[in-house]
Formats: C-alpha cells, sequence, structure tokens
C-alpha cells in the first residue's frame, strides 16, 4: 500500500524525523450515544484535506512546509479504558519527541487520554475546552471514559476553561467554576467574550475542539447537533487571539460524524485544522518576553525542552 501523507503533501514534509507537526488520528466511537459514525471522522477529514489548497490567504503562508507527519492511527478499542490508555501513552511518545501533537477524532472520549499526556508533559496547563456540551459527568453507562466525562478529569487537575456551552445536566453544575465556564447564551450578547476567556488562560494551553460548538447550521455532520454554536469567522477571530496571546502547546478536534450527502462539514473540519497549524507557525506571541526565563512554575516552557533542533531519533 503506498503511503499516505497529511493533505497529500510531498513526501519531504512528511517524514517524522524532519516534521514539527505529528497529526494522530484516532477513529474511535465505541461509547457515543446518539447518532454513531465518529469513528469515519479521521477518514472523511483526511479526503477533505486532500482537495483543499494549502496556501493560505489570510497569513499568506504555506504551514504544510514546517512539516507534518500522519502517525499510524490509534485504532485500540477493546474498552474505553483500553483506548484512552493508548491515546495517551502514544500522544506523550510524540510530544517527547518534541513534536507539536494535533489529534483527529473520534468521538471525544479521546481527548481523556489526550489531556492526561499534555498535563503530564507541560506546567501550568490550561485545558481550553469548545464544545456545545459541559462534559462534566464523572461517570456515565458504567465508565468515566465516556464521551460525556471527557473534561472531568480536566475539571479536577488542570485549569479548564470551557466555551460554547449550551447543554447540560443539571448535575454538571457541581463539577463546574462558573468563572471559566462561557455559555453560548452570554457570549451572544457580550461583544467582549474573546477576551474574558483570554484573562482565563494560562501560559500553556491546550485546546480541545469539540466540532458540535460550531453552529449546526455550518456544521450539521456531528454526532449532537446544537443549535446557537459559534461561527466561522469569529471562531477563527477567537483561535487566533489565543494562538497569538498564549503558548498553544497541542490540540485535538473530535466529533466529526461524516454525512454522504453533505461533504462541507469534513471540509470545515479540514480547513479548520490547517488555519489552527497556520495560526501556531504564523503568531509570534506578543508578550514573549516576560517569559524568557522560564524557571518558575508558572512559566509556559514545559517540563521537556520543547523544539530543540538537535532532537534525535
Ligand atoms: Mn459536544
Amino acid at each position: 500500500m503506498e503511503k499516505r501523507n497529511y493533505a497529500g503533501i510531498p513526501d519531504q514534509y512528511a517524514k517524522l524525523e524532519t516534521a514539527k507537526v505529528v497529526l494522530i488520528p484516532v477513529p474511535y466511537d465505541g461509547t457515543s450515544t446518539w447518532q454513531k459514525g465518529a469513528d469515519k471522522g479521521p477518514e472523511a477529514f483526511l479526503n477533505a484535506s486532500e482537495n483543499m489548497e494549502l496556501y493560505d490567504i489570510e497569513t499568506d503562508s504555506e504551514v504544510y512546509k514546517e512539516g507534518v507527519y500522519l502517525a499510524p492511527a490509534v485504532t485500540e478499542a477493546s474498552s474505553p479504558e483500553a483506548m484512552v490508555e493508548a491515546v495517551h501513552e502514544i500522544t506523550k511518545k510524540y510530544i517527547n519527541k518534541n513534536k507539536f501533537v494535533t489529534l483527529f477524532g473520534g468521538e471525544h472520549s479521546i481527548s481523556i487520554g489526550t489531556i492526561r499526556a499534555f498535563n503530564e508533559c507541560f506546567n501550568n496547563l490550561t485545558v481550553l475546552h469548545i464544545d456545545a456540551h459541559a462534559d462534566l459527568r464523572k461517570e456515565y453507562e458504567g465508565t468515566k471514559c465516556n464521551h460525556a466525562c471527557a473534561v472531568y478529569e480536566a475539571s479536577q487537575n488542570t485549569n479548564l476553561v470551557q466555551v460554547g456551552i449550551r447543554s447540560m445536566d443539571v448535575t454538571e453544575k457541581s463539577s463546574m467554576n462558573l468563572e471559566k465556564v462561557f455559555f453560548a447564551h452570554d457570549m451572544a450578547v457580550n461583544e467582549y467574550w474573546m477576551d474574558d476567556v483570554i484573562d482565563q488562560l494560562t501560559g500553556n494551553v491546550f485546546i480541545t475542539f469539540d466540532l458540535d460548538a460550531i453552529d449546526p447550521s455550518l456544521l450539521p455532520s456531528t454526532g449532537t447537533p446544537e443549535p446557537g454554536g459559534l461561527f466561522y469567522y469569529e471562531t477563527l477571530e477567537f483561535l487566533k487571539k489565543v494562538f497569538t496571546e498564549r503558548n498553544v502547546v497541542g490540540f485535538d478536534i473530535v466529533e466529526l460524524c461524516p454525512n454522504e450527502n453533505e461533504k462541507s462539514s469534513d471540509f470545515l473540519a479540514a480547513k479548520l485544522y490547517y488555519k489552527m497549524l497556520n495560526y501556531k507557525f504564523t503568531s509570534t506571541m506578543e508578550d514573549e518576553e516576560e517569559y524568557e526565563d522560564g524557571s518558575d512554575d508558572n512559566s509556559p516552557f514545559s517540563k521537556l525542552s520543547k523544539f530543540k533542533e538537535d532532537d534525535e531519533y
């Protein structure tokens, strides 16, 4: 079988040794409750990415030239717990190779493993959770690794900031820090919500992006669509601010549930991923100087030294 490259990029940009970015597909859909199909998400995303133009007008860049290595998919699915542990291990492995690690799901339960890995590798981590749903249940249908529990662990051991929330169970309120939750109905009438979110973020930020945060008029192909979501340009404006004003250490995108007759959702997911890479590699952090010495616990520098040129393989 011919080796597949992310977005069909030339081999010279797709090698693990030289790529700055690693993309890990996780086609898992073991615990979803309503519409099944998130396991088909990575394939639809990769297909759409291969049909996308790779020059970004806004940033005047071709970010794929930083190198994107498409890792083998994580296929462990014997149990939700085993899947989470596999994602945790593989994510950590690539972080330890000094890569900018990104994942594409799969349902949101994969992020339990992703976040665990990033939290073990980076100081003072914020998990920026962009989603229609709070995902704060401690346990659901007999497992702590259900998609409905995606950020419960993060709520306990990271600085969790939630954006776009418009659906939850009343019991989730007890795990919620209301100062750090931005409900969609409040965002709709607060023109300063982006800055208010940024004020809650520490230096190192991991973004977990559930595509159902986006309004279903733009992205209907998701397992649990909820009206009242984010629109495209406000999403991009917000992400660009986050990448400019904080050190984004990695991200995952989850819950694309492709529909054979509706390709624009796949395409939006592909563009969103690529935009995030563009913002990562073209933005210079505005307040970089204040972090220069990086010796205390509040520094955004990692527990590892990231992006060292002399890394060995
Ligand atoms: Mn969701």
